[in-house]
C-alpha cells in the first residue's frame, strides 16, 4: 500500500518509523511519505491560512497550497492503468465515524492520501474540487474536539496498516479480536499465577480448552453488556446461541430491553451534534 500524508506538522509522524509500522515501511509492505504543505506555498512567509469569509474566530486553511499538493500527489493525468488514483481521507469532526469496518475498507485500497487540516479547517472548495478527481472520505475519530487532523491520521493508519497482509506476524490474532465479532474481549492474564494477592482465575490454569473458551465467551458477553450495551444491542440475534443467552441472563441482561434502549436512546442533542458540556442541562 502507498500512503501520502500532507500536514503543516510533518514532525507529528515520527512515530511511523517505529514498531510494526516502521517494519512494514522498511520491508516495502508500506510505502509511506509525509509532505509539508508549506512546500506548496510561494510567499516568503509560506502562508497556509487566512481569515474566514463571513467572519468568526480563528483562521481557515487557504485553498491554493492544498490544490497544488493534490495536483502533485493525485495528478489529473493518470497512469494508463489508472491504478494510482488515491482515496483522499480527510479527518474532520464532521466526518463519518471511523470504525473497524472502515479500517477494513481502507486497508483494501492501494493508495491513501491523507489531508491534515488545522485551525478552523480547510476551505471547503478544496474538498469539493478534489471530489471531481478522486474519492473523498471525511472521517471523524469521535465526538470530541482535536486541534487538527494529525493524531487522527496516526490512529487511522495504526488501525489500517495492521490489517495489511504480512504486517501482523500472527494472522490468527486478527479475527479472534474485539470488534471482529462485535464483543469486547475477556480479560487476559500472564504469570505469576498469584500477584499482590490477586489470583489468575482457576479456569485459565485448568488446561481444559473447552471450559476456557466458554469462560472467555461468558466474560466477553458480561463485559459487553456492562460496558457497551450499544455493541450488544447491535449484534445480529443469530450471533448469540442458547448458551450465550443463558450467560447474558446470568449477567442480568434482558436482551429485548437492550434492543429497545438502542432504538429509543434519549437524545442529548441540541442540534450541534455534540452532547451538552458538563454543567449544561440537555434540552
Ligand atoms: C481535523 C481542524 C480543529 C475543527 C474547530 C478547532 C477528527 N474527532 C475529531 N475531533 N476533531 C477532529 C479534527 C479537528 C480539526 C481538524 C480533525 C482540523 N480541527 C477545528 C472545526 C471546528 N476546531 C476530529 N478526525
Amino acid at each position: 500500500m502507498r500512503v501520502d500524508i500532507v500536514s503543516i506538522f510533518p514532525e507529528y509522524f515520527a512515530p511511523l518509523d517505529l514498531s510494526l509500522i516502521g517494519k512494514a515501511r522498511a520491508n516495502g509492505t508500506l510505502r509511506l511519505a509525509v509532505h509539508d504543505l508549506r512546500a506548496w506555498t510561494h510567499d516568503v512567509h509560506r502562508t497556509v491560512d487566512d481569515t474566514p469569509y463571513g467572519g468568526g474566530p480563528g483562521m481557515v486553511m487557504r485553498p491554493e497550497p492544498w490544490g497544488e499538493a493534490l495536483d502533485a500527489l493525485a495528478p489529473e493525468e493518470l497512469a494508463p492503468d489508472g491504478v494510482t488514483l488515491p482515496r483522499l481521507v480527510v479527518p474532520s469532526p464532521a466526518g463519518e465515524p471511523f470504525t473497524q469496518a472502515m479500517a477494513y475498507e481502507l486497508a483494501a485500497e492501494s493508495h491513501l492520501l491523507f489531508a491534515c487540516g488545522r485551525y478552523e479547517g480547510i476551505d471547503q472548495r478544496v474538498l469539493d474540487h478534489a471530489a471531481t478527481r478522486v474519492r473523498v472520505t471525511e472521517v471523524s475519530l469521535g465526538d470530541y474536539v482535536l486541534f487538527g487532523g494529525e493524531v487522527a491520521v496516526l490512529v487511522i493508519l495504526e488501525a489500517v496498516t495492521r490489517l495489511l497482509p504480512g504486517v501482523l506476524g500472527n494472522a490468527g490474532s486478527l479475527d479472534e479480536e474485539s470488534h471482529a465479532h462485535g464483543l469486547l474481549e475477556a480479560p487476559m492474564y500472564t504469570k505469576p499465577a498469584l500477584w499482590r494477592g490477586h489470583e489468575v482465575p482457576e479456569v485459565l490454569r485448568s488446561g481444559d480448552h473447552g471450559r476456557i473458551a466458554r469462560w472467555r465467551r461468558d466474560e466477553a458477553l458480561a463485559r459487553t453488556a456492562g460496558r457497551r450495551p450499544d455493541l450488544l444491542a447491535a449484534l445480529a440475534p443469530e450471533s448469540l446461541d442458547k448458551r450465550d443467552r443463558a450467560a447474558l441472563e446470568r449477567a442480568g441482561v434482558d436482551r429485548a430491553a437492550l434492543e429497545r434502549a438502542a432504538v429509543d436512546r434519549p437524545t442529548l442533542d441540541d442540534g450541534t451534534g455534540f452532547p451538552p458540556p458538563p454543567g449544561r442541562v440537555a434540552k
